[in-house]
């Protein structure tokens, strides 16, 4: 078997053979700057982390690309089912760092109230933004089904759904494909191969020919693109989006890209990656593809990278910031939500836990007892 040529649209050179990005020349340096938004994040939670300000982040290096290529293909009326190294389809679509940074805090601003993981955004605005599982691969469905529900009430909205090489391994992504198939649900799949699942490394997570051919077994087109070349994503995607919206299908797509940091906060990616194959995809870093991109279009010059970041990593800073000087949720918030009237016994046991707090200590100061 040989491995499907992926797409690709940005030459080497930043040369394109006459593309047509559909991107005004602002929307082209937004898609920019959306990435390296991204990268200042990023730096800014690992720093946080270290400092041991907020317990976790997930690094996006080296995904970027594929993050905002796929998400400009979408209209803020679609919904997007991401996985947690997402950044860049949140901060594309108009949601604000400090957002973001409230769930990194699981401050009382934070969409869920501190009820998910760092990382585990939500968002109902400017997009759907699907809260993110921690399960890998349990979204496949959810996104099926909300597509199944786009279909049946005749809307012209599509759900994006993205997802690992590892996620491929899941049950969800099985039953997900079978019933997208069966269905032919306005859905596109986008399994980001960014060539590890943790330290499984890609070729170790499945003996297929890549991922895209999956999609044969399902009755869908499958489509390889080259994940570091973001109008090649956006290419891909828009075209799988159109079948959607048309009514033809879902659609798999997968993402050749690689994570350029390691998987999350609590890993140290020197032990199982290999310095030569990080320093070959350093060559093709995907930010810097756009930028050669975008200085053949007269659009960037090299002396642009340090300015624009510094006002990327100030707009996170500040977030940071604004974020550590929100209070957690309150204590009373952990029995809300659910119901929309509290039974008794919830009342009751509540109340003792409430009771018990105030005599014991203020958990929010870090020296109480608190119990749970
Ligand atoms: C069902 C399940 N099994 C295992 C884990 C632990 N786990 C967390 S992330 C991860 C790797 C997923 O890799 P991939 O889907 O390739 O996504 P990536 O992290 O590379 O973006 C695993 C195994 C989990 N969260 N859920
Ligand atoms: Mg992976």
């Amino acid at each position: 078997m040989t491995a499907t040529q992926p797409v690709s649209v940005i030459e080497p050179d930043g040369t394109t053979q006459g593309h047509d990005p559909g991107l005004s020349d602002e929307g082209l340096l937004h898609a920019y700057r959306t990435m390296l938004t991204v990268r200042a994040f990023d730096d800014t939670c690992m720093k946080l982390q270290r400092a041991g300000r907020i317990g976790f982040s997930i690094p996006n290096k080296g995904i970027e690309a594929t993050q905002v290529g796929a998400a400009s293909a979408l209209r803020r009326t679609d919904w997007l089912f991401p996985s947690y190294r997402d950044f860049g389809m949140a901060l594309y679509h108009g949601v604000e760092p400090v957002e973001m940074m409230h769930n990194m805090y699981g401050n009382a601003r934070d969409t869920s109230k501190g009820r998910q993981m760092p990382v585990h955004f939500s968002f109902l605005d400017p997009i759907h933004f699907y809260s993110i599982s921690s399960p890998i691969g349990t979204h496949l469905p959810h996104a099926v089904g909300a597509a199944y529900a786009m279909k049946v009430r005749g809307e012209d909205k599509v759900a994006l759904v993205s997802f690992g090489d590892g996620g491929t391994s899941s049950l969800g992504f099985h039953s997900g494909m079978n019933f997208a198939g069966v269905w032919k649900v306005p859905v596109v799949f986008l399994c980001q191969n960014n060539g590890w699942a943790i330290s499984c490394p890609s070729e170790a997570q499945t003996a297929s020919d890549g991922y895209a051919v999956k999609a044969m077994a399902y009755g869908m087109p499958g489509v390889t693109v080259d994940g570091n070349d973001l109008l090649a994503v956006r290419q891909v995607v828009s075209e799988a989006v159109e079948r959607a919206r048309a009514g033809e299908g879902p659609t798999l797509i997968e993402a050749r890209t690689f994570r350029m940091g390691g998987h999350s906060t609590s890993d140290d990616p020197t032990r199982y990656v290999p310095a030569e194959l990080l320093a070959e995809w350093e060559e093709r870093d995907p930010v810097a593809r756009f930028e050669r991109y975008l200085e053949a279009r007269g659009l960037w010059k090299p002396e642009d990278r340090d300015r624009l970041y510094a006002e990327a990593a100030a707009k996170v800073n500040a977030a940071a910031k604004e974020a550590e000087g929100v209070g957690p949720p309150a204590l009373e918030s952990i029995f809300t939500d659910v119901y929309a009237d509290v039974p008794a016994h919830l009342r009751r046991q509540g109340q003792a836990t409430f009771d018990l707090a105030r005599r014991k200590g203020d958990a929010a100061a870090g020296d109480g007892e608190f119990p749970l």
